[in-house]
């Protein structure tokens, strides 16, 4: 009797060992993925870099510095032997209805294609996207992509807006166009791909894991794999080459709950930059409304604080915002960028620029004397406190070739401000910008 008692003692015991370690492995070690034997101390940092852009065809503004970014897209499809792995928030590619009337559409399509065929390639294809409704995932499913659905509604309440891609674990993209014809036809759209660059790609690639492994959870863990962890942060930057020229850079993540350790988030990456700019800061973001929309609407201060106390306490800085002007731009962000050049009148020492964009101009940047922040969403409250979303910040001396990525965005950037899209606010008329659009003799 009393050795039956204990055997069940000891079963039980056994089991809950066996319980109790599943479930530790469950929390800490999803991932258990093949390696690619590549570590942190023997990854690539000799890497080469483009910046893609998608110019609509209605807009007459050159590439300069910059190429297409379906040549882009294409080229990294070119050199993938193995893997590529894509998030981007849905997927709306296959639009032949509307080739008619735009020949830039095609490219999504010609693109889907690519897609479908990279198996029969022996490259796999990985994708996290938001909505599961896709009918272009399931085409994809069907020729042997492995596609993770994000549930962001029930992880944060938000949306998934990140939009990357990692090739091989060592080339990566990152910019403002997802997998949607409109980003290679009528959308004004802007990036970077990183070439042999795997020290920065597995670091991203943390983040697609990240990712990967929320598929049908409607909770945030509250312990995150130590695989997770961020390599690099502010505080540790990746030293690197890009195109030669020395470099630092990290990855930043959001919304808060979605940074593992170490794990830079969005806006302290933001704020990093504007707190080392000297000289300037140009941001160019489709619109800028520090604002929380949910349920009871609240001012959301974070950014616009930075800005505030950038734009008093720096001396001599100069900025210039960039937004755009079309049906969706809220009234109220022209209250708010008022507020802001409020501040900046002459007696301080500080100077702020606002210009508006005629139509949709998708970038999300900001460029300084020494650094980029490229992201994944508008300066809007919500994005940054709902959404999913990524960012990247580089930092470089500026060099006298004007090569670096630095220099090569300030160019970006000043081209579209002294375009003939870009249009300075009226001070005491808050434009209607829906009306604007249909009426552009009353851009002025
Ligand atoms: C990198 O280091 C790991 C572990 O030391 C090793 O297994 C791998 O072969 C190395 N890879 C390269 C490309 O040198
Ligand atoms: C960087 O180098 C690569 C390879 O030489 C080249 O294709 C690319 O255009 C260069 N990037 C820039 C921005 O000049
Ligand atoms: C792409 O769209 C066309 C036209 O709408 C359709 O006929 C075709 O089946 C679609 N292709 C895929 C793979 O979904
Ligand atoms: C602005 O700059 C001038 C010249 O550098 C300086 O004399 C003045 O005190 C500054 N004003 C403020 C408010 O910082
Ligand atoms: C670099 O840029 C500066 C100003 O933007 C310009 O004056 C200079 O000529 C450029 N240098 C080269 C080598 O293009
Ligand atoms: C556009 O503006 C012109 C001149 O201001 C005006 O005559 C015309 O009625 C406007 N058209 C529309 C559709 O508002
Ligand atoms: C590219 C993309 O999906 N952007 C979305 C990000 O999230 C906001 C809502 O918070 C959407 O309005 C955007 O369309």
């Amino acid at each position: 009797m009393k050795s039956q008692q204990k055997c069940i003692v000891i079963f039980a015991l056994v089991g809950c060992c066996a319980v109790l370690i599943a479930l530790i492995f469950s929390a800490v070690d999803v991932w258990g993925d093949e390696e690619d034997g590549i570590t942190e101390d023997n990854c690539s940092k000799k890497c080469q870099f483009v910046l893609v852009e998608n110019i609509p065809e209605d807009v007459t503004i050159p590439y300069k510095g910059t190429i297409p970014l379906t040549t882009g897209l294409h080229d990294l499809l070119d050199k993938a032997h193995r893997l590529v792995e894509i998030v981007s928030p849905f997927w709306d590619l296959n639009s032949t209805k509307n080739a008619f009337q735009l020949p830039q559409a095609k490219q999504g399509e010609i693109l889907f294609h690519r897609f479908i065929h990279l198996r029969s390639q022996s490259v796999n294809l990985r994708v996290v996207s938001g909505p599961s409704d896709s009918s272009e995932l399931k085409v994809l499913m069907q020729h042997g992509a492995d596609v993770h659905y994000l549930n962001m509604k029930a992880l944060t309440k938000g949306q998934l807006n990140s939009s990357f891609w990692v090739v091989d674990r060592k080339h990566i993209y990152m910019g403002s166009a997802g997998m949607d014809w409109r980003s290679f036809s009528t959308m004004k759209e802007f990036g970077i791909i990183i070439y042999d660059c795997s020290c920065l790609a597995m670091d991203l690639n943390k983040i697609f894991s990240l990712y990967w492994q929320l598929q049908y959870k409607d909770f945030v863990p509250s312990i995150w794999s130590k695989k997770l962890t961020a390599l690099y942060n502010k505080d540790k930057s990746l030293q690197l080459y890009l195109n030669d020229t020395e470099a630092k850079a990290y990855i930043s993540s959001s919304p808060d709950v979605f940074c593992p350790k170490d794990r830079m988030k969005d806006i302290e990456a933001i704020n990093r930059v504007i707190q080392d700019a000297n000289t300037f800061i140009y941001i160019s973001v489709t619109n800028y409304l520090p604002v929380l929309n949910s349920g009871q609407p609240k001012y959301w201060s974070r950014i616009d604080n930075i800005l505030r106390e950038a734009l008093i306490l720096k001396t001599h800085i100069k900025v210039r915002l960039l937004l755009s002007c079309w049906e969706q731009t809220d009234p109220l962000s022209f209250n708010f960028v008022l507020s802001l050049k409020t501040l900046c009148m002459e007696s301080i020492n500080c100077s702020l620029e606002v210009k508006f964009f005629r139509g949709i101009n998708h970038n999300k940047y900001m460029v300084t004397d020494n650094s980029v922040y490229l992201g994944n969403f508008n300066w809007v409250g919500n994005e940054f406190f709902f959404n999913a979303g990524v960012g990247m910040v580089i930092s470089q001396q500026v060099n006298e070739k004007n090569s670096s990525v630095v220099e090569k965005m300030k160019v970006v950037f000043e081209r579209d401000w002294n375009s003939q899209y870009s249009k300075t606010l009226q001070p005491d008329k808050i434009p209607e910008c829906r009306t604007l659009l249909q009426n552009s003799s009353d851009w002025k």
